[in-house]
C-alpha cells in the first residue's frame, strides 16, 4: 500500500473529532488521570457508566510514576494489594509483614491500560477551568487545551455534560476550589469551605481517606488526595493504596446515586 500523508491526518482528526463529540455528554467526568482518578474510571465503567477523563498533562497516572523521591516503587497496604494485585494484576512484593512493594512503571501504565480497556475514554493535554452549575448542582465540566491555558491566550473553552464529576485533581483539588471561588461557603465540609491539607502522617491520612471520599457539591465527588486536601485531613507520601481504595470508593458512591 502507498501511504498518503493527508489520509493519516485525516484518520487522526476524524477519529478524534467523533470520539469527543461522543463524550461531550456523559454520565461521569472526571478530573485529573491520577490513580485515584483512574481507579474510579475503571471502576465505572467496568460496570457500564460512560465516563470521560480529563488531564492537564500528556502522560497519564499523576504522581505515582515517580514512587517516593524518584525511587519509582511505591508502597501499598494489605488492602490496597488486593485493587493493585488482585484486580489489576500488578506485582506486589511483600517487603516486611503487611508492606507491599510493587514497581511505579508496572503499576502505573498497567492501571492506564485497564481503564483505557475498560472503556474509560481518556483525554489528554486538556485542562478544566471552571464548572458548570444548574439550581446549585454542578452539571457539567468546562475545558480548554493545557496548552492555551499554559501560553495563557485569551481563547473561549467548551463545555462538557455530565451526570457527577470527580475531582481527582491531586493535592490542589482545582474544581472543588472553582466551586468554593463561585459559589462561596457552600460545600459540604465542616466549614463550608476546602479545609486544607495537614502534614505528612501515613497512618492518619490513608486512615481518614475513605471518610473524606465523598460527594462536596451537589453531584461533585471527590477521589484521592483531593479528599483529604478538601477535608483537612494529612498526606500520606508515597503509600498508594488509598488512592486506589478510594477511586473504588467514589465509583460505588456514584454507582448508588445515579442507580
Ligand atoms: C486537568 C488536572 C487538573 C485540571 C490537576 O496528583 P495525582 O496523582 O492525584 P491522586 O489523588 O490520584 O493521587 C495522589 C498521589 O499521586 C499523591 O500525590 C500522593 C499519594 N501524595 C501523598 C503526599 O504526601 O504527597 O493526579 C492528579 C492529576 C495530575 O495528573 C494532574 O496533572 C491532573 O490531575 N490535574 N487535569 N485539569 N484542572 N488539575
Ligand atoms: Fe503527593
Amino acid at each position: 500500500m502507498k501511504l498518503d500523508d493527508i489520509k493519516i491526518s485525516k484518520a487522526i482528526i476524524e477519529e478524534y473529532m467523533d470520539e469527543l463529540v461522543d463524550h461531550l455528554d456523559v454520565d461521569v467526568a472526571i478530573g485529573g488521570g491520577g490513580p485515584s482518578g483512574l481507579a474510579a474510571g475503571y471502576y465505572l465503567s467496568k460496570a457500564g457508566f460512560k465516563v470521560s477523563l480529563f488531564e492537564r498533562k500528556l502522560s497519564i497516572g499523576g504522581g505515582m510514576w515517580g514512587g517516593g523521591m524518584m525511587f519509582n516503587k511505591i508502597v501499598v497496604q494489605e488492602a490496597g494489594r488486593e485493587i493493585l494485585e488482585g484486580e489489576f494484576g500488578v506485582d506486589c512484593r511483600e517487603h516486611e509483614n503487611g508492606y507491599y512493594v510493587a514497581d511505579s512503571i508496572e503499576a502505573t501504565s498497567t492501571i492506564c491500560s485497564k481503564a483505557c480497556k475498560a472503556g474509560v475514554k481518556i483525554f489528554n493535554l486538556i485542562s478544566i477551568e471552571d464548572v458548570m452549575i444548574r439550581d446549585e448542582r454542578i452539571t457539567g465540566l468546562v475545558i480548554n487545551w493545557a496548552a492555551v491555558e499554559m501560553a495563557g491566550l485569551h481563547i473561549d473553552p467548551l463545555t462538557i455534560r455530565s451526570r457527577a464529576v470527580i475531582d481527582a485533581t491531586g493535592h490542589d483539588c482545582e474544581i472543588v476550589k472553582v466551586v468554593e471561588d463561585k459559589m462561596g461557603p457552600r460545600l459540604m465540609t465542616e466549614t463550608g469551605r476546602i479545609m486544607g491539607e495537614k502534614p505528612m502522617w501515613a497512618d492518619k491520612g490513608e486512615a481518614s481517606l475513605l471518610e473524606n471520599t465523598r460527594e462536596v457539591y451537589p453531584n461533585l465527588f471527590v477521589a484521592g488526595m483531593a479528599s483529604n486536601a478538601v477535608h483537612g485531613s494529612h498526606r500520606m507520601g508515597p503509600i498508594f493504596g488509598g488512592m486506589l481504595l478510594s477511586g473504588r470508593r467514589v465509583a460505588e458512591l456514584i454507582m448508588e446515586k445515579l442507580g
